[in-house]
This record gives structure tokens, sequence and C-alpha cells, in this order.
């Protein structure tokens, strides 16, 4: 046996899983991410991620932006924000930075407002407050299974639309002036609508998962007084506190989590402290609902479809 091989085998030997919160999150110990993790790490990644639903694995100080995303593309392809521009020097780095307004402190699954919306976010720990900044995850077959049978039954048909132009100021807490002229200018630079199914069927554990958030901009069907106050019914199962595991971070800390079965709420408690965290996001596919239906792209902006029609 080679030293490599010796020292993948060693690596392997002492991966161990230490469960966090009761329905979700686990701490993974033993693994340095890297480029060239074996099969045998990342089946074990891959499988504690559809399990736990956010792995979180502490002292990666070694990975710099390349190393992350290189960590990334061994779960999938790797894939950039559709509106906010990656951080320069990157192919697909999303840095959300304190001091510019980014603070995510209203629960969401990334990027629904998209068909098929990324399956998994990767998220490191650059720059972290000595006190707050964590970030909370939910688990959203769990809020789904604890469900009395008649509110499934009720969501088991229902559908939303999902857009990057739902009313951020009303989201969000205390939202700064640049925050906001930056939400009007960047983020919904593009607009996009999907229609979801508000349950979806996971594509790997076949589990049905709440596919609500921030995004949601309407329940198909109803008003929208009764769209409103159904959103934050069933929001209100998926942030119950036994859903949901919180973090504290370190500088160095990576977290991955199935975004298609989660939601997450980074607490805005620091005030003036920096934070800085750095996402990569992994391509998914698009939701089917529970009788077999796929989530419809709605609309885009001209610009949008005619740069697609111009590279197609
Ligand atoms: O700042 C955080 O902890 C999470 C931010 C967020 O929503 C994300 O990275 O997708
Ligand atoms: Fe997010």
């Amino acid at each position: 046996m080679s030293k490599a091989e010796q020292s993948i085998q060693k690596q392997e030997a002492q991966l161990s899983i230490h469960p966090v919160a009761g329905r979700i999150g686990a701490e993974i110990r033993g693994v340095r991410l890297g480029a060239e993790l074996s099969q045998e790490t990342l089946t074990e990644l891959r499988e504690a991620l559809l399990k736990y639903k956010v792995i979180f694995l502490r002292d990666q100080q070694h990975l710099d932006d390349a190393g992350q995303e290189a960590f990334a593309q061994q779960l999938g392809d790797p894939v950039a924000h559709p509106t906010v521009p990656i951080k320069q020097g990157t192919e697909y780095v999303l840095e959300l930075n304190s001091a510019h307004g980014g603070r995510a402190d209203s629960w969401h699954t990334d990027v629904s407002f998209v068909d098929a919306y990324p399956q998994a976010s990767v998220l490191r720990a650059v720059v972290i407050p000595q006190s707050g900044g964590d970030t909370v995850w939910a688990n959203t077959a769990a809020a789904y299974e604890g469900l009395p049978d008649d509110l499934k039954q009720l969501v088991n048909g229902l559908w939303a639309v999902h857009s990057n132009d739902y009313d951020y100021a009303a989201q969000r807490n205390h939202v700064s002036e640049e925050a906001q002229r930056y939400h009007r200018e960047v983020f919904r630079s593009t607009l996009y609508e999907t229609e979801h199914p508000v349950v979806r069927v996971h594509p790997e554990t076949g589990e049905r998962t709440l596919l609500l958030g921030h995004f949601v901009k309407q329940i198909i069907g109803l008003s929208k007084a009764d769209s409103a106050q159904l959103f934050n019914l069933l929001q209100n199962h998926v942030t119950k506190l036994e859903n949901t595991v919180r973090w504290r971070w370190s500088a160095g800390d990576v977290v991955i989590w199935d975004n298609r079965a989660t939601q997450h709420y980074a607490v805005n408690d620091y005030g003036d402290q920096h934070r800085v965290v750095r996402r990569v996001t992994v391509d998914g596919d698009v939701p089917v609902s529970i009788d077999g239906r796929r989530s419809v792209a709605l609309y885009k902006s001209a610009e949008q479809q005619s740069s697609e029609a111009e590279s197609a």
C-alpha cells in the first residue's frame, strides 16, 4: 500500500459523526476537506448529509476559495448565483460580508426562485464575531412529518410561486439603505418566478418536504391575505425549535446543508462586528410533487431571455 493510500485509510478510520440537535444536524470529525477526497469519505459525507440535513466540519482553515470550490465540485456541479456577482478571482463563490449588508436574517431555502435550485450549499466561515452571528437550520422533512393529517391533506396539493422579487424589507429586521439598494439593483437585476409544489418529494430519500421560505410570493389559488396566513402557519411548523439546529461558528468551520430539505436563518445579533462567510452552491434538479408534476419556471426578464437566445 502506498503512503497516500495509507493516509486515506487512516483518515477514514478517524471519520466520526456526532449528532448535534435531536432532529437535524451532525458534526463530522476527522475529515480534512479538499480536492481529492476518497470515494469512501465522499459517500460517508453524502449519507450523513441526507440523514442529518446539515453537517458541520470544524478546523478547515487550510481551505481557501479555490479549495472550497474544488471540494464542492466533488459533490456535484458548482453553480454561481443567478444575479449576485461572484467574488473576484473565483468561479462560484458568493461572499456575504456584514459590512456590505450581507445579513441573511430571514428564513429561506437558497435560490428557490428558480426551478432547478441548488441541491446543496457549502458555507465557509472567514471572519466571525466574538459573540453572535450564529446560523440556524430547520428540517423541512421533519416539519412535514409533524403536521397533523388534515393539514398534510391540505398542503399535499398546494403549489406556490417563488420569486426574487419578494418583499425584502418586510422580511428583514433592520434593513440598511445600502442593503435595500443592493437588493433592488443587484439581487433583482433579473427577475425570476417559479411555481413549485409546497410538498416536494426529495429525489434521493423519497421524504416529503415543505418547500417554502422567504422567496414565496403567493400560494396559488388563494387570496393574498389567505396565502399570507397559510404561509405563516406552515412556516411556523418549519421553524419550530424542535425542528432546528443552531451553530456557533468559528473561523475555519465549513457547513454543508441539503438545500432540498432545509431552510436557514443567519441571526443578526452582532451589531457592527465584522462577519464574512463564503458560499458555493451545488446545482440541483427540478422539484417533483407527490403526484409527479415538475416545478415550472414562469418568468425571466427580457434581457435574460434575449441573452440566452444569443448564446443558444
Ligand atoms: O450568513 C449565514 O450564516 C448564512 C447566509 C446564507 O443565507 C447563505 O449562505 O445561504
Ligand atoms: Fe442562504
